[in-house]
């Protein structure tokens, strides 16, 4: 299976254009890095071991969900269906939804790794022959063609689990739900996890475990600009933070600088004082409202919302309009 792969032209460019990125978030008065920056392989490993963790709920409950209405959900898609997901993670969502659907005909994994895309699509061909595998390795913020199955379906369904959606800021949110919208197509729908607006304290433990999983996520971030940007952070002059900014509804994750000192990052260098901090990640929690006029501006309407007991998360079956 050819999932494509960069050139080395292309690679340089874009390497530039991180590093050019790197500088500009950190030359801003509130310092900023993209979240994009925590996946790597360490990385990626860490967040699997975040899901599992007792405070961060957002995982069992999403799984608790579809364990609990699969069929239902099933049903809202209706039968035939071509399944594309934005990104992949750890592949047990996916199991169970492609399990639950009446016969799906084809899987689109869309993510930046080709690496990643594969091995995904090597487990699942083992246990879904019927169903044909087509992987897109691409940034899928930007719209992509959709392979076509190679048996007639009924129509896309786009799947976007885990309320990565949260990772976006509102206006970038509605963007990528208007990509979804493309990718759907006319008479196709979305399936997307949506973490809700819940208490303060909750949410601070979820994002501040005490194990340091979390902490440890976010620290492997500047090991990996040590490693990839010539970088020279050192891992034990700042501390990972978590705060729920109730106002805009979203916790922040934060690097805190332990002292005033000096970074340097490709041809670079930066000032941090003391308590300064760099800004990792924000991870928006809605309302239902909030989150159903998201999806209407970008041409969606939301049909069906399943939740927990507590209305913790939900996961929400969204028509094109
Ligand atoms: C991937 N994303 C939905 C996670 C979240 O909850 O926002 C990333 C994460 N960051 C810290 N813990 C988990």
């Amino acid at each position: 299976m050819d999932t494509g792969s960069e050139s080395g032209a292309s690679q340089e460019s874009s390497y530039a254009r991180d590093l050019e990125e790197i500088h500009a978030g950190l030359s801003l008065a509130q310092k900023k890095l993209s979240p994009k920056y925590f996946y790597d392989e360490r990385g990626s490993q860490l967040f699997e071991a975040i899901c599992d963790l007792p405070e961060y709920y957002p995982t069992r409950t999403e799984i608790g969900i579809m364990r609990k209405y699969l069929p239902e959900m099933a049903r809202y898609i209706g039968p035939r269906p071509n399944v594309i997901e934005f990104g992949i993670g750890s592949g047990l969502k996916t199991k169970l939804l492609l399990g639950a659907l009446d016969q799906a005909v084809a899987f689109v994994p869309v993510d930046i790794s080709p690496e990643h895309l594969q091995n995904t699509v090597d487990e699942l061909e083992r246990d879904y022959p019927d169903i044909e595998m087509m992987p897109v390795a691409t940034d899928f913020t930007h719209p992509f063609p959709v392979p076509e199955p190679s048996a007639q379906s009924e129509r896309n369904v786009v799947y976007f689990p885990g309320s990565t959606i949260g990772n976006f800021e509102p206006d970038a949110a509605v963007e990528l739900l208007r990509v979804m919208h493309r990718e759907a197509d006319k008479g196709g729908c979305l399936l997307i996890g949506v973490d809700l607006q819940k208490d303060s304290n909750t949410l601070e433990q979820a994002y501040n475990d005490s194990s340091g999983i979390t902490a440890e996520f976010n620290l492997n971030m500047l090991r990996r600009l040590n490693a990839e940007f010539d970088a020279d952070f050192d891992l034990e002059g700042f501390r990972h933070d978590a705060v729920y900014n109730t106002v805009d509804g979203r916790i922040e994750m934060h690097l805190v600088s332990l002292r005033d000192q000096q970074v340097n990052i490709g041809n670079r260098r930066f000032t941090l004082n003391r308590d300064e901090t760099i800004c990792t990640e924000y991870s928006y929690k809605y309302t239902l409202p909030q989150f159903a006029d998201m999806a209407a501006q970008a041409g969606f309407t939301v049909k069906k919302v399943w939740t927990d007991s507590k209305g913790w998360f939900s996961l929400q079956y969204c028509e094109r309009d």
